[in-house]
């Protein structure tokens, strides 16, 4: 490291008190390798929108691969986690994938955790008007944290949802750290977990690059965020979307590259990024069953059956958590 970086990185400590998290966050990426940034960033208003038209590409098999998944097994499902359960789904969105088990399952309660409160609460609103029996109970805030849920209620499991293998988006220590609080917070129940599956490098390169360019737009939707909320000059157009399998690591990796020597502004301060230099925008890992049971094992839970689809894209594991 040399003296301006030193500098620079010095800065960064200084103004940490004060920063928005995700400058502080930019600014570190920016200052010193590994020039990578959490994927939650993705997740404006903005960024939820185009992950929604992702789900929908032709390209992009998980979301459709795992909704054929959870309406072919519902009844299996509900039969392996029982009843009358207290069912809490961690990132729940439009509480789209749970419409699939509700009628099977017929939980006691729901409870979406969120971190987009106003659509959580439109959400859990429209999913009671269709649903007049269930009682709906929206968590506004960030699941990776602590979790406070409300009191059990008396002789209910308490049941996980996490679909959408959105655990491939947390690093291996991150992955087991939210089982392990998930089997906590589950003790005496199980998560129903959605995990993407190992398979042809070329389908996972096409469904992190599709024909239309949405995932492209996704991942330049980081620095168009930056700009509107932060304050920051990135020139989109001097940017690309990269997305490739990394083999060793099993992962989808997502960067955005510098197409030329050029200086950008975060937070008042210049960076001067190198043609080809790369911003690291997210990691989505790819799971075998076995490997994936391991992890569960790992964490605290006894993995239960799981379900695949026919071409083997996709799976969905009920995992008990023991008293
Ligand atoms: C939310 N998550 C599981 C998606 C994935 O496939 O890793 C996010 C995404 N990134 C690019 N396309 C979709």
């Amino acid at each position: 490291m040399n003296g301006s970086t030193v500098a620079l990185l010095r800065d960064v400590l200084r103004s940490e008190a004060t920063a928005s998290p995700f400058l502080r966050d930019l600014q570190r990426a920016l200052a010193e390798p590994p020039h990578s940034i959490s994927p939650k960033y993705f997740y404006d208003d903005a960024g939820s929108r185009l992950f929604e038209r992702i789900c929908e590409l032709p390209e992009y098999y998980p979301t459709r691969t795992e909704t054929s998944i959870l309406a072919t097994h519902a009844a299996d499902i509900a039969r392996e986690i029982g009843t009358g359960c207290d069912l809490v789904e961690f990132g729940a969105g439009s509480c789209t994938k749970v419409r699939l088990l509700l009628r099977d399952l017929q939980p006691r309660r729901f409870i979406p955790i969120d971190i987009s409160g106003a659509h959580l609460e439109q959400a859990a609103a429209a999913l009671e008007r269709e649903h007049p029996g269930l009682l709906v109970l929206p968590l506004a805030g960030d699941y990776t944290q602590v979790v406070h849920l409300p009191p059990p209620l008396p002789g209910a499991r308490r049941v996980g949802f996490f679909p959408g293998s959105t655990i491939g988006n947390f690093t291996p220590s991150e992955a087991l750290d939210f089982l392990r609080s998930a089997a906590r917070l589950l003790r005496g129940g199980g998560l129903l977990l959605g995990a993407d599956l190992v398979k042809d490098p070329a389908v996972l390169h096409a469904a992190y690059n599709d024909a239309q360019g949405v995932t492209a737009e996704f991942n330049l939707n980081l620095l168009a965020r930056a700009n509107r909320e932060i304050g920051t000059d990135f020139d989109l157009d001097r940017f690309w979307h990269s997305a490739f399998y990394n083999a060793a690591e099993r992962r989808i990796e997502m960067h955005l590259v510098s197409r030329a020597r050029q200086q950008v502004h975060v937070g008042g301060r210049p960076y001067l990024l190198e043609e080809g230099q790369a911003l690291h925008t997210e990691n989505s890992y790819k799971f075998g069953v076995e490997g994936l049971r391991r992890l569960a094992r790992e964490a605290g839970f006894t993995p239960g059956p799981v379900w695949t689809d026919p071409d083997h894209l996709f799976s969905v594991h009920w995992l008990h958590a023991p008293d």
